[in-house]
């Protein structure tokens, strides 16, 4: 027989109904099922005069079951147990303890009354699913707060904690003591004033000068993401509780969510949810083995990348010392980081107190004996061997024992590095990515022999520092630099062939990403990738050539495209355009045009086949992984759900043909398919078919 999710106890008059369905009460079909048959039996019990909804664990109810989307629809469906519930002749008081999310608040909202604890965070995250609430949440929420308060609470997605959720009248009230008290003494309350007060009947916030600011925002919101279908689609629902009434808007809201769920934006997106909570299991790493505790940071290096890193440390309250070798050096990096927070200041998304405490915990230093005291050292010096071995073998010396030592490498081998010190099995990498302070991806390097623990170390860490940390394996250029340089070799073939990089980047552009491959070179310094070119006797015709001609980029005010003084974006340049058709001719090619979707395989279908290498390999260890660091590092839109997963779309049939024809047309080996990638699509299968829970 199943668990009953759903237990009630009473206490004198009152039914405490508590939810307990690990790990986070979501409201699959047994719960919904559940909840509808407790609640109706409590509601006919003429000895029972109200009822607490309360829950067991770390959430109130973290939302409808995602894992259920995309598969037939299973009843009872929730807006009919949430109208069972509000229709409940006896008064229901919610009792939030942690998160109320989703289709969570939205049954909270059901009930009558709403007690908080001081953990409870509330909100309505479908949007970030590609969602709209579709459990009555854009037809109650607006009557209980307003349209105004709702509708941004709806289109960010971000939750509110209780303080802010009493301010805004979500929660009558929220309590530091006994919370089931508290919600027992409110239905008391509740069931001493006779019917029940129910959202569906209430109408008294939705006024004319509510609805106008509501349209006012609708416009704004639809002005920035006319492209998102559920920014319409919110708007229309709410709209809808001002037009219709509340069955007819419940109606509505219920079909735009049902389409929503069928589309394929929001199937990546649910994808991209699962894959960023799979890349917390570590294959082979036992959930039991435990981080080492941090308490106080180094960071080696204060150019641009180590002082961001350092200011990730700050934000969260970890001490850290940043170390250079000189002082003229350490000033700089110091002045560069309080810079950066001054901006932050004037922007208004800093508080001068917060400033300065961030400041405070920054602690700069001169040479690696200020490392001593560190449990965790990272360095972030100069992107060459010998440099990094100098600086590990001297930390050696010097670290306490038991101490994480972190290169922030982006290409060099970690064990090479590991073996200037005697102790690598703490050693490992930490690769950031710039501005290391802003972007959310962390590529936790494990070579082979590190211990167990040092990686849970760095992935803990990674979290407390707001980060998505994603462990990879040792390989040149780890998961994300390898895949991008597949790309940027896509981007010099295709300009070489006829395209023109605002024909290059328009493809990209046109498939979400905020940038194309020559507007970021340009925005990085093209200088960067030549002088690794160099390094390892590498070539590449076009961009050595606009190197060679000192267009280094923005900070040079031309590089594949023109940045005349105060241009937002870069412009064509006649001048590159006629140097990329000199080298076609030179290398005796006949340019010929592409269109945009010829353009964008021939960038993409590459960066696929690197991803399959990189996982016959072991660097990464699930396609997830590869999607949630091409999301996180590399601005991959969401809504495509990452590399791997687009493959799987396209279908990989498709993908291993066109890689062929173009290896067959312009001799480049690297273009053969993976045997993985031919596997899979001998197979009929996808990247999704390799997916497995790991340890
Ligand atoms: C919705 O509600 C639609 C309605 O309006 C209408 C319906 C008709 N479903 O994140 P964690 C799993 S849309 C299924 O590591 P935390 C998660 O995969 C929904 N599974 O914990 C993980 O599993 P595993 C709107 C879920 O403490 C485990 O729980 N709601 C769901 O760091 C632990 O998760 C949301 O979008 C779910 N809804 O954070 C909220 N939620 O261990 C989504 C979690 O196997 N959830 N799991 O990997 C969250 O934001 C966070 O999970 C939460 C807890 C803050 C609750």
């Amino acid at each position: 027989m199943p668990m009953e999710t759903v237990r009630l106890a009473r206490q004198g008059e009152i039914a405490i109904a508590t939810i307990d369905n690990p790990p986070v009460n979501a409201l699959g079909q047994a719960l919904r099922a559940d909840l509808a048959r407790v609640i109706a039996e409590a509601g006919a019990d003429p000895t029972l005069s109200a009822i607490v909804l309360a829950a067991a664990g770390r959430a109130f109810i973290a939302g409808a079951d995602i894992s259920e989307f995309g598969k037939p629809p299973l009843a009872p469906y929730l807006p009919d147990v949430l109208d069972a519930i509000e229709a409940c002749p006896k008064p229901l008081v919610a009792a939030i303890q942690g998160a109320a999310l989703g289709g969570g608040l939205e049954v909270a909202l059901a009930c009558h009354g709403r007690v908080a604890a001081p953990t409870a965070s509330l909100g309505l995250p479908e949007v970030r699913l590609g969602l709209i609430p579709g459990a009555g949440g854009t037809q109650r929420l607006p009557r209980l707060i307003g349209a105004a308060k709702a509708f941004p609470l709806m289109l960010s997605g971000e939750p509110v904690n209780a303080g802010k959720a009493l301010e805004l009248g979500l929660v009558d009230a929220v309590t530091g003591e006994d919370l089931i008290a508290a919600a027992v003494a409110q239905a008391h309350m509740l069931a001493s004033r006779g019917a029940p007060l129910r959202l569906s009947e209430a109408g008294a916030k939705l006024t004319a000068a509510d609805r106008a600011a509501f349209e006012a925002l609708a416009a704004d919101a639809l002005k920035k993401s006319a492209d998102l279908p559920n920014v319409a689609a919110l708007i229309e629902a709410v709209r809808g509780a001002f037009e219709l009434n509340f069955a007819e808007g419940l109606a509505v809201e219920r079909a735009l969510f049902l389409k929503l769920v069928a589309d394929p934006r929001s199937a990546a997106l649910r994808h991209v949810f699962f894959a960023e909570r799979e890349i917390a299991r570590v294959p082979g790493i036992g959930a039991d083995v435990q981080p080492r505790p941090i308490a106080k940071a180094a960071v080696i290096g204060a150019g641009t990348m180590g002082g961001g890193i350092a200011m990730c440390f700050a934000n969260v309250g970890i001490p850290v010392t940043l170390i250079e070798q000189e002082q003229a050096q350490i000033d700089n990096g110091m002045n560069r980081v309080a810079a950066i927070y001054e901006m932050s200041v004037t922007r208004g998304s800093l508080t001068p107190e917060k400033r300065d405490a961030r400041m405070a915990l920054i602690t700069p230093a001169v040479g690696l004996a200020a490392a001593a005291e560190a449990d965790i050292v990272i360095e972030a010096a100069f992107e060459e061997m010998g440099v990094k071995q100098q600086i590990f073998a001297a930390l050696d010396g010097i670290a306490k024992p038991g101490a994480i030592l972190a290169s922030n490498t982006s290409y060099l081998d970690v064990p090479t590095i590991a073996a200037a010190t005697r102790r690598p099995r703490d050693v490992l990498g930490m690769h950031f990515f710039s501005p290391a302070n802003v972007m959310k991806l962390l590529e936790v390097v494990r070579p082979q022999g590190v211990a167990e623990d040092a990686v849970v170390t760095a992935m803990a860490l990674g979290r407390r520092l707001g980060k998505v940390p994603v462990v990879v394996g040792n390989g040149f250029g780890f998961v994300g630099n390898r895949m991008l340089e597949a790309r940027t070799r896509a981007t010099e073939r295709l300009l070489i062939a006829g395209a023109l990089p605002h024909e290059v980047d328009a493809a990209l552009t046109g498939f979400g990403f905020k940038m194309g491959p020559c507007a970021m070179a340009d925005l990085a310094g093209n200088d960067i990738g030549w002088r690794s070119r160099k390094a390892r006797g590498k070539t590449a015709a076009v961009a050595d050539a606009i190197c060679e001609a000192g267009w280094f980029g923005q900070k040079t005010g031309r590089g594949y495209f023109l940045y005349p003084e105060g241009a937002r974006s870069g412009q064509r340049d006649p001048e590159v355009e006629a140097l990329i058709a000199r080298i076609s001719e030179e290398q005796g090619l006949t340019r010929r045009s592409f269109s945009s979707d010829e353009i964008l395989s021939r960038l993409l279908d590459p960066m696929v086949n690197e991803g399959a290498r990189i996982l016959e390999e072991g660097i990464a260890a699930r396609p997830g992984d590869i999607d949630v660091i091409w999301l996180n590092g590399y601005n991959w839109p969401a809504w495509r759900g990452g590399p791997m997963y687009w493959a799987d779309t396209v279908g990989l049939g498709a993908i291993v043909a066109r890689l062929e024809q173009q290896a067959a047309e312009t001799g480049d080996a690297t273009l053969q398919p993976a045997p993985l990638l031919r596997r899979l699509a001998d197979e009929g299968k996808g990247f999704a078919d390799l997916k497995t829970r790991s340890a």
